[in-house]
């Protein structure tokens, strides 16, 4: 099971655990030491923002800006790890306060093109052709301050100009509903993909979603995914957890709800996600609470609680689901799922 699927996570996903209340509470670890952590943990590739590859890539000559990220690519090699996606952080810059690619300002547009080509580049370098696009600061504080149809527009613009920049690279979109934002422009995967398919090359864009950013909308994650996954759009997830509707946890996965976790995971068994090669992410923190030493176990906790899922899934009998669906028994379906996650013999009554 382990072999059929593929993890990955971010270098932001080890954590100093600072928080809008409070400073880190644990030393910062230095980038090679994380890359040397990934194997033994169990995953096989790296997700990036851009400056996480190369930090000072703005102030650098192209040239230079790509000799760092050939260097990155090298690390990668020696560690056996690949590359997942590169994604161009934009939310952090002042220049992005106001958004990106939907800042009223136009040089502040300019600047989101910019920075996104350049994040094209480092991906190249890096060996991969996946760019994410999470929106985080598309959207707005307060709806008066833009016109929400123009920005729909420069959003589309903006996808266009990047497909047009580099032929060969696919773009997935990371829906989120709110935070940073009151409201963010592309809140949930149904209007991540109906900007894919106006855009120029719909065969070149598709989605990533994240369990939390779906909960935080409403949604249930697993639908989600079932939807993208029916249009072959599904191109990478973001799995962690969500207690309810307050800021974007990313809890370990499965630890607030383990039956929608359970659901995810049977979706992306139902879709055949292994066999399209794609990463599963683990987009999640650990506790501030948590002290440095063991403050990679959610990471491998979140892993662990996956594959225990895949071999729930995979030995849920068949004939149950069949005949409680024959019957439209769902209460005795329920029964018999809860009895399985709980290693009791699932019965029909
Ligand atoms: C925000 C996120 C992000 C994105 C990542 C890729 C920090 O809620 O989930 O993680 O996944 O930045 O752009
Ligand atoms: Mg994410």
């Amino acid at each position: 099971m382990s072999n059929d699927y593929r993890f990955s996570f971010g270098p932001w996903n080890i954590h100093e655990g600072a928080d809008p209340f409070g400073p880190p509470v644990r030393p910062n670890v230095e980038f090679a030491k994380k890359l040397a952590l990934y194997k033994k943990l169990g995953f096989d590739g790296v997700q990036f923002h851009d400056d996480d590859a190369v930090p000072d890539m703005e102030n650098l000559f192209p040239s230079e800006m790509i000799k760092k990220a050939s260097a990155v690519k090298a690390l990668l090699d020696g560690e056996g790890l690949v590359a997942e996606f590169v994604a161009p952080r934009l939310w952090e810059n002042p220049k992005g306060v106001d958004g990106g690619f939907t800042a009223n300002d136009p040089a502040c547009r300019n600047w989101a093109m910019e920075r996104t080509y350049r994040a094209v580049d480092i991906a190249r370098a890096l060996g991969t052709n996946l760019i994410v696009l999470w929106l985080a600061r598309e959207g707005t504080y307060i709806r008066e301050s833009k016109n929400a149809i123009v920005a729909y527009e420069r959003l589309l613009d903006a996808v266009n100009r990047i497909l047009e920049y580099d032929r060969e690279i696919a773009i997935a979109i990371e829906p989120k509903p709110n935070e940073p934002m009151d409201h963010a422009y592309v809140p949930t995967i149904g209007h991540a993909l109906a900007l894919a398919y106006q855009t120029i090359d719909p065969t070149r864009v598709g989605g990533l979603i994240e369990t939390a950013h779906a909960v935080l909308a409403g949604l249930d994650p697993s639908d989600e995914m079932a939807f993208a996954l029916a249009q072959g759009k599904l191109w990478s997830v973001h799995l962690n957890d969500q207690n309810g509707l307050k800021y974007d946890q990313d809890k370990a996965f499965g630890s607030a709800n383990l039956r929608a976790a359970y659901n995810q995971v049977r979706v992306l068994e139902l879709g055949g996600y292994p066999a399209t090669g794609r990463f599963v992410g683990l987009d999640v923190k650990a506790m501030r609470t948590q002290a440095a030493e063991s403050a990679t176990q959610h990471l491998v906790n979140s892993r662990a609680i996956f594959l225990m899922l895949v071999e729930k899934v995979r030995t849920f009998p068949k004939e149950i689901e069949e005949q409680c669906a024959a019957n439209r028994d769902y209460e005795a379906l329920e029964l018999a799922v809860l009895q399985h996650l709980m290693g009791k013999t699932p019965q029909i009554p």
